[in-house]
C-alpha cells in the first residue's frame, strides 16, 4: 500500500485524469458543415456562390465567411420583392439547435464577391466560418469547398448562375 502511493501520488493521478479529460470540450463541434461545394466561374465573372448545410449542437448563429479568393465574402438570403425574388445582405444566420440549415440556389447563400481569379472545377476554396454559439462566444470554423462546374447538375438541385447576379 505505502508503495503504491509513491510510484502515484495523488497529485499526479489527478493530472493524468484531466489529461484523459481534456480531449472532450475541445473537440465538441462547433457546427457540421455537410456537402459544401462552390459554383465554378467563367472569366471575367467576379461574383459567385457557396453552399453548404450547416447544423449547430447549440443556439448559435453564422456571423461572418472570410475567404482568400474574394475581396468580400457575404451572408445572403433570397426575399420576394414584390413578383421579383431578390437577394439580400443578412448580418447573421440562425443556427436552430440539432436543425439542419441548408444554404442553397435560390436561398441562403454565402456570397463570393470581388473573387481574384476564375473558379474553375476541381479548385479548392478555403472558407473560414466564424459562428456565435451561447454566451455570444465566437468560434471558427475552417472548411476547403471544392468548386464545381458552372453548369454541373450540382447536387441539392442547382440551377444556372444567372441568378447570382447583381
Ligand atoms: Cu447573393
Amino acid at each position: 500500500m505505502p508503495k503504491f502511493e509513491s510510484i502515484l501520488p495523488r497529485g499526479l493521478a489527478g493530472l493524468a485524469l484531466t489529461l484523459m479529460l481534456a480531449p472532450l470540450p475541445a473537440t465538441a463541434q462547433v457546427v457540421t458543415i455537410t456537402d459544401p461545394w462552390v459554383r465554378g466561374t467563367v472569366a471575367e465573372q467576379k461574383v459567385t456562390g457557396a453552399f453548404m448545410t450547416l447544423t449547430a449542437p447549440s443556439e448559435s448563429r453564422l456571423v461572418e465567411v472570410r475567404s482568400p479568393v474574394a475581396g468580400t465574402v457575404e451572408i445572403h438570403e433570397m426575399k420576394m420583392d414584390g413578383n421579383v425574388m431578390r437577394m439580400r445582405p443578412i448580418r447573421s444566420l440562425e443556427l436552430p439547435p440539432g436543425k439542419a440549415v441548408e444554404l442553397k440556389p435560390g436561398g441562403y447563400h454565402v456570397m463570393l464577391m470581388d473573387l481574384k481569379k476564375p473558379l474553375n472545377a476541381g479548385d479548392v476554396v478555403p472558407l473560414t466560418l466564424t459562428v456565435e454559439g451561447p454566451g455570444s462566444k465566437r468560434q471558427t470554423v475552417n472548411v476547403d469547398v471544392p468548386v464545381r462546374a458552372l453548369n454541373a447538375a450540382a447536387g441539392s438541385g442547382a440551377k444556372p448562375a444567372t441568378e447570382h447576379k447583381h
